[in-house]
């Protein structure tokens, strides 16, 4: 395993340019205070998502179909695993995972995944099972949701609230309508109880549709009460959307804000919700996003942290103090390791990252603050 650590404020690019900022873009210079970085595991294949888990392991899915649990100090697997069922083709395949409240004692968590039924291609929510040292699948939440080689999505996010509720984003699947279409599940954030229920203050009776009018969503986090989700534009206006609950987000009539003749009047009919921030003329992929408020990167605190793919960069969005705006916007690692994909940060406020490259060739990255 290749292990070192540089210095990496030379490698600091900044970005001023904010499109939906506020004119009051504060610019202060960060990275100043000898930031590491550190490969801590590579050769992997498409990570897809990383997360902090509740027993202080990195836990990891990769596009292909494998589950591992990595030590964030010595990058080993301790574990890890392939779900046999995955079919992996093109963006498709191993996505999204989030681990249970009681996961120490119940060892339950929930994966996305596409795989073939009656020779279509679909998308399932698993909940899962972790014990001695070997997983198994415990309940199948919702199965038969279109897929596609593009646009499925899929990040999952389970609240922090006295009764926990599981959200999981999907993406058109390559079938636009369905966006807007409430009988179908694509194109939506979704709402469950942890055991898959449908939770009775769900918008639509007995349905797990809770906002619609989405792209594609690869980055969902909440923060201070708030979800936010990252959405990918088609070849213009990728997106940070604030989710609130019967809301409609556009997809595929508008794209990023309000302002286009025809957007104005579909968005005026039917109480679009505009992005907080979006990419303007030009897309840069965005993907895994996470939100930042330790002190170990004071400059990064109340900040959402998104990674781009296309860009291959994180963006830092600072956020406005009650966290419904984005007032700040700042790039780095540009092009240092190449298409980025998802993001977690530990309670000690390190930063973990993972690449897209493919080839076998791909890294998980510590950035920390000694
Ligand atoms: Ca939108
Ligand atoms: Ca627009």
């Amino acid at each position: 395993m290749r292990k070192y650590s540089l210095l990496v404020v030379s490698f600091f690019v900044f970005s001023y340019s904010c499109s939906r900022c506020s004119s009051n873009i504060q610019s202060t210079v960060t990275g100043s205070g000898g930031d590491t970085i550190r490969i801590i595991k590579s050769g992997l294949q498409f990570p897809w998502e990383i997360l902090w888990g509740l027993d202080s392991h990195i836990w990891m899915t990769e596009r292909g179909g494998k589950i591992s649990k990595v030590d964030p100090v010595s990058g080993n697997s301790v574990f890890s695993a392939s779900i046999a069922e995955v079919v992996s083709n093109n963006e498709g395949g191993l996505l999204g995972m989030a681990q249970h409240p009681g996961f120490l004692t119940n060892g339950l968590f929930y994966v996305v995944y596409n795989y073939n039924s009656g020779g279509n291609y679909r998308e399932k929510l698993v909940q899962m099972k972790f014990e001695n040292n070997a997983i198994q699948p415990v309940a199948t939440l919702l199965q038969d949701i279109p897929a596609s080689s593009i646009h499925n999505g899929s990040r999952l996010w389970i609240t922090n609230e006295t009764t926990p509720k599981l959200f999981m984003t999907t993406g058109d699947a390559s079938n636009q309508p369905n966006a807007q279409n409430l009988n179908s599940v694509s194109g939506k954030v979704l709402c469950f109880n942890l055991d898959g229920s449908i939770p009775a203050d769900n918008p639509i009776a007995g349905s797990p549709v809770w906002s619609f009018g989405h792209r594609n969503q690869q980055g969902l986090v909440v923060a201070n009460g708030i979800m936010y989700a990252s959405e990918h534009g088609p070849n213009i206006e990728d997106e940070v959307n604030i989710i609130e609950m019967n809301r409609n987000y556009g997809w595929p009539t508008v794209n990023g804000p309000c302002n286009l003749p025809a957007e104005l009047s579909f968005c005026t009919a039917n109480n679009v919700k505009e992005p907080i921030w979006s990419s303007g003329s030009s897309t840069i992929a965005v993907c895994g996003m996470d939100y930042y408020n330790n002190s170990r990167i004071p400059a990064w605190q109340n900040s959402l942290l998104m990674l781009t793919l296309k860009d291959a960069s994180l963006r830092v969005l600072k956020l406005s103090p009650d966290g419904m705006s984005v007032i700040d916007q700042r790039t780095f690692f540009k092009n240092r390791f190449g298409r980025l994909r998802d993001i977690c940060i530990s309670p000690a406020g390190r930063v973990y990252l993972c690449t897209s490259n493919g080839s076998n060739g791909d890294v998980l990255v510590e950035i920390s603050n000694p």
